[in-house]
């Protein structure tokens, strides 16, 4: 059985990495080129997202050709060189199987819309008239779920862009075909996987108009994931590697479901509620400050519970979905550095694995874009009209992309004051942020008080204390502007505490029998009389042993 507890994954968003051969593009080359540098922070996988044959009109989420490398990434000979140097780096990677829709390009679509009745069956057709679409699901990139195929007389349901169709999993066929792709990647070598959106596979069999909803509560963690996922990763021999899912939308009773090791599901899941506190009325495109009552909530909730029922959480604040953590939570100028690493190390120290989201090891920040040229995201682009339509002027929506773009993750990292920030020589893909020189790889890897250097630490420190890979896990009262978890293993304690706020806030505890064992500022923390005043933004660790 392989151990993930004292593991800590880095996500890499191939485009936006390293590009070696100047076509503005990142590459597989590129990141084989990285490799050293992933050694020294002390990573132990790569996830690495889709780089397969695809349109790229969701940046690789719509895959034409699961088997196949897309050439702007490289060739097959790349990918294995890229394996084999992380093998000798002691590093492995995990491939993202986008298992719920395949691109419209995919050999199978086309053999559907042709009128192939075996493959009309990979899909989910429902027969209609084009004046009335099956059901009033909402696409998660706007708009309506279903797309008229007129040649068929069939809408298909797209819960991603129109050129992403779901996958019909009712269908064996389907299911066989998904695990012959596993069994393909597994062959080369690989180490894990991420599988996308893997709890909206299964879709019920009557298909209802949602009132209350955009539809979501009828295919998320649907009537058959579990006998799908059980099935998968069974006939596949996938069961002791390491595995992730990702959740849309979930509940904590699921999520224990997929990642206990008795179900024989999944290592590990990815949840995301408490990346919706800065969701007003719980939508992504109306802005309000960060809830940190709901987000301690969350987090206490979430950590508690999988870890009495045996759950195992992914632990992370972004990817490559999400603004950035930084411009998201904390202070981009006067606390840049205190906050960056005051977000790491809670999530650091909590019980699950944690995952960088490649450029967050170094304080990278949303992206700044003065104009939607700037742009490239399908769900921002689509967005943008969809929020003027709904009556907002273009700066409003602007404002509102700004913050909540996936875009803000999505530019390239900055490895060092040359041009483009080190990243290609050619033209970006996508602009560097101008604020971007400031804030790089190259400046810190030396450092000793950098971000860079603090996420080291916090990965030693998992290998080095088995406390923070297998403590149980308990959340404190505190102040709404603090943060507070104990972990304890057999007699020993580990104290964490996080000030969330720029303001300096005293908490009723008392550090008097422990030595703290990681901090963000240099001094010590500031206590006396069973209080401590933590500073804007501090972060400290305390253990008793
Ligand atoms: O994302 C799933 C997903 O639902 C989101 O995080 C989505 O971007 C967000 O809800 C939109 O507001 C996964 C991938 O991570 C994402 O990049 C893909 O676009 C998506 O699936 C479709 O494959
Ligand atoms: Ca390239």
């Amino acid at each position: 059985m392989l151990d993930f507890k004292d593991k800590v994954v880095y996500q890499i968003y191939p485009r936006s990495f390293y590009d070696t051969n100047g076509d503005g593009f990142g590459d597989l080359s590129g990141i084989t080129a990285k490799l050293d540098y992933l050694k020294e922070l002390g990573v132990d996988f790569l996830w690495i997202t889709p780089f397969f044959i695809s349109p790229q009109r969701d940046n690789g989420y719509d895959i034409a050709d699961y088997r196949q490398i897309d050439p702007r990434f490289g060739t097959m000979e790349d990918f294995e060189e890229l394996s084999s140097e992380a093998k000798k780096r002691g590093i492995g990677i995990m491939l993202d199987m986008v298992f719920n829709h395949t691109s419209t390009e995919h050999q199978w679509f086309k053999k559907a819309i042709s009128g192939d009745e075996k493959y009309i069956n990979y899909y989910k057709f429902v027969d209609g008239t084009r004046d009335c679409p099956p059901t009033n699901w909402v696409s998660k990139f706007g708009g309506n779920a279903w797309e008229y195929v007129d040649s068929l007389n069939k809408w298909y349901l797209h819960l991603f862009d129109v050129t992403q169709a779901d996958l019909n999993w009712d269908n064996p066929e389907v299911r066989d075909e998904l695990k012959d792709i596993i069994r393909f990647w597994k062959a080369k070598g690989v180490s894990g996987f991420r599988f996308d959106v893997i709890n909206l596979i299964s879709k019920p069999e009557n298909l209802e108009n949602d009132y209350e909803g955009d539809g979501r509560r009828f295919y998320t963690d649907g009537p058959r994931v579990h006998e799908f996922l059980k099935e998968l990763v069974a006939d596949t021999g996938i069961a002791d590697m390491i595995t992730v899912g990702e959740m849309s939308s979930t509940t904590i009773d699921n999520c224990i479901k997929y990642s206990n090791p008795s179900e024989k599901e999944l290592s590990m899941v990815f949840s995301f509620h408490h990346l919706k506190v800065d969701y007003k009325n719980g939508n992504k495109w109306e802005l309000m400050p960060y809830d940190k009552s709901a987000l301690k909530k969350l987090f206490k909730d979430w950590q508690e519970q999988m870890s009495k029922n045996g759950g195992w959480n992914a632990v992370f604040w972004t990817n490559h979905d999400q603004p950035r953590t930084i411009s998201r939570f904390g202070n981009e100028e006067k606390y840049w550095k205190e906050s960056g690493k005051l977000f790491a190390g809670i999530i650091h120290f909590m019980r699950g694995t944690p995952y960088i989201y490649q450029g967050e090891e170094i304080g990278m920040l949303n992206t700044h874009f003065t104009d939607i040229s700037q742009y490239r995201d399908v769900e921002s682009l689509n967005y943008f009209k969809i929020l003027q339509e709904e009556g907002k002027s273009s700066d409003e929506a602007l404002a509102i992309i700004n913050e909540r773009s996936r875009d803000n993750c999505r530019t390239p990292m900055q490895w060092d004051s040359s041009a483009n920030d080190g990243f290609t020589t050619g033209t970006p893909w996508i602009e560097v942020p101008e604020y971007g020189k400031h804030i790089t790889a190259e400046s810190q890897i030396n450092d000793e008080i950098s971000i860079f250097s603090f996420y080291k630490k916090l990965i030693y420190l998992r290998k080095e204390y088995k406390i923070i890979s297998d403590g149980e896990i308990s959340f404190d009262e505190s102040p709404e502007e603090i943060i507070s978890y104990e972990r304890k293993l057999g007699d020993k304690v580990l104290k964490v505490v996080g000030n969330l706020s720029e303001n300096e806030t005293d908490y009723s505890w008392s550090d008097e029998g422990y030595d703290r064992l990681i901090g963000n500022y240099d001094s010590a923390v500031n206590s006396s009389n069973g209080q401590v005043k933590l500073r804007p933004y501090e972060f400290a660790v305390f253990k008793n042993f």
